[in-house]
Parts: C-alpha cells; sequence; structure tokens
C-alpha cells in the first residue's frame, strides 16, 4: 500500500489484514472528481493479497456529495458516455473487486456518492446520514451504475421519487428499507465497520469470493441456471482445505457455534 501513490484526496491505511480508504476532501464535502475516482481505481488494484476486508469512509461531515459538477462544464456529450463509463470499471473494481467493502455513511450520501455506496458489500450509517438523488434538480442523470444497483436496494418507484421530486431519504428509513444493514450513532460508524470487515477478514477466502461475486450474479440469473451455478460454487467451496479444516474443528467441538442475535 505504501508503495502506490494515492491522489491527495484519498487516505488509506492499514489495520492487520483490514484497509481502511478514506476520502479525504471535506473541503468539497467529498465531491468525486476524475482524480479520486482513478485513485481508487489505483487503489483496489494494488491491495496486497494479506488485506481480507476494506472500511471505505469520508472524512468531514459528509461521505460524499457525488459527481464534483465543476467537471460537467468542460463535457461534451461523446465525453459524458467516456466519463460514465469510466465510473462503471471503477465501482465495479470495489464490487467484484478482490476483498469485501465495508463503508460508513454519514451527512450527505448523494447522487455518485450514493451510487458508489451501492458498490460496496456492506454499509453502515450513522444516524446522520441522508441520501438523496438530485441529478434530476441538476437536469442530469446517474452515471455511476445507479440505475443497476440502486433499484434493488430502494426500489424502481422509490429511486423514481427521489429524482423526480428530490425527496430525502433520512437514515432510520434508509435502515427500515435495507438500503443500510447496520444504523449506528454518530461518530460510532467506523468503529463498527472495522469490527465487521475483521469478523469478515476471518472468513475463508473463498467464501468471501463467492458471496461477493456468485450470489449477486447467481441472484440475478434465471433459476435453473443460478441452481446449477450454486451447486458448482459450493462443491468448489467446501472442496478447499479451508473449508475442511473448519468443519473438522466444528466436529472436534473447537468451532465456534452460532450465537443467538
Ligand atoms: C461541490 C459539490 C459537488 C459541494 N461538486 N463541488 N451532487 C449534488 O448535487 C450535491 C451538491 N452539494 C450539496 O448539495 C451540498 O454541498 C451538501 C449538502 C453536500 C453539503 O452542504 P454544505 O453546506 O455542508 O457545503 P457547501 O457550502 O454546499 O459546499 C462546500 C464546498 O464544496 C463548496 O465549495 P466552495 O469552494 O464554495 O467552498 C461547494 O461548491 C463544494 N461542493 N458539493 C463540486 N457535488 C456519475 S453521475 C453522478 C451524478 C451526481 O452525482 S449528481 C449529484 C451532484
Amino acid at each position: 500500500m505504501n508503495a502506490i501513490k494515492l491522489p491527495s484526496s484519498l487516505r488509506a491505511e492499514l489495520r492487520g489484514p483490514v484497509a481502511i480508504l478514506r476520502l479525504h476532501r471535506a473541503e468539497k464535502r467529498n465531491a468525486l472528481n476524475d482524480t479520486l475516482v482513478q485513485g481508487m481505481v489505483a487503489f483496489f488494484d494494488a491491495l496486497p493479497a494479506e488485506i481480507r476486508a476494506v472500511v471505505l469512509a469520508g472524512d468531514g461531515d459528509h461521505f460524499s456529495a457525488g459527481l464534483d459538477l465543476t467537471e460537467l462544464e468542460e463535457r461534451d456529450v461523446f465525453g459524458g458516455v467516456a466519463h460514465s463509463s469510466s465510473w462503471h470499471r471503477a465501482f465495479e473494481r470495489i464490487e467484484f473487486g478482490k476483498v469485501p467493502v465495508v463503508a460508513v455513511l454519514h451527512g450527505a450520501v448523494v447522487g455518485g456518492g450514493l451510487e458508489l455506496a451501492a458498490a460496496v458489500h456492506i454499509r453502515v450509517a450513522e444516524r446522520s446520514a441522508y441520501y438523496a438523488l438530485p441529478e434530476g434538480s441538476r437536469g442530469i442523470f446517474v452515471g455511476g451504475g445507479g440505475s443497476v444497483r440502486l433499484p434493488p436496494l430502494l426500489g424502481v418507484a422509490r429511486m423514481m421519487d427521489m429524482m423526480l421530486t428530490g425527496r430525502t431519504l433520512n437514515a432510520e428509513e434508509g435502515q427500515a428499507i435495507g438500503l443500510s444493514q447496520y444504523l449506528v450513532d454518530d461518530g460510532a460508524g467506523l468503529a463498527k465497520a472495522i469490527e465487521l470487515a475483521e469478523r469478515i477478514a476471518g472468513n475463508a477466502p473463498f467464501t468471501n469470493f463467492a458471496v461477493t461475486h456468485m450470489l449477486p450474479r447467481i441472484a440475478r440469473s434465471d433459476p435453473a441456471a443460478g441452481f446449477a451455478t450454486e451447486a458448482l460454487t459450493a462443491a468448489i467451496a467446501q472442496g478447499e482445505e479451508e473449508a475442511k479444516k473448519r468443519l473438522k474443528a466444528f466436529l472436534e467441538k473447537r468451532g465456534p457455534k452460532v450465537v443467538r442475535g
């Protein structure tokens, strides 16, 4: 990680098997410009093998104000297509990257910031978090994969409402619909995300791969292909040395039991 050069708008820190990546542009409310987005690509590409989970957070009072609107001024139509595609490629690195990613959401999680949040695997929201898609009021459209990743989280009807009327969801509403999986007090998000990331880092790596790469694809496929792919994935997982070790440990009363939630 030390070897890779991140832009000044990003900060990375390693904590054992967990890497923490922070959007470090609080003076611009962590607005996402090309440099920052490409910096995220460099970070996710360069993750060393010993890193087993990533926490993504934003510095300052907001997770992210979305697309850096100053960049829109200079772009023509085809430039817009290229830009949106570049975000798609970047966020793919997160959604289908090397390791699971846990995001801490606080303050504004809007526009491209919400699209970024949709690309991670676990979302921990602080009570200050709020969600909006102000693209409608800016005369633009989502371009960071939002029309693909947000409907499964929000529903098409709610997303339409947010885009057409500027409706904002608060943290409680986001939690109630499953947009965030955890809701914690202000200031408690990072610790919760690190705790979850450490737990994830302790899983068998193939299981983490199967959950992040195979599960969403199986869920989107037709049932016949889904069952066949699931059977193969399950067989590969149980054939792994790590799975055999963990099963043996449980059968010899050394493995952890499931605890009541
Ligand atoms: C920005 C941006 C930005 C702030 N691009 N510079 N996103 C939006 O439409 C959201 C626009 N931002 C806001 O509504 C507000 O800034 C916030 C609610 C997020 C925060 O408010 P506040 O009062 O804390 O901050 P501020 O005073 O509005 O902004 C502080 C500075 O950040 C200011 O710059 P300064 O030089 O005057 O200090 C702002 O101009 C700057 N700033 N947000 C550029 N977004 C791939 S398609 C994705 C499409 C989208 O993401 S559309 C949604 C865009």
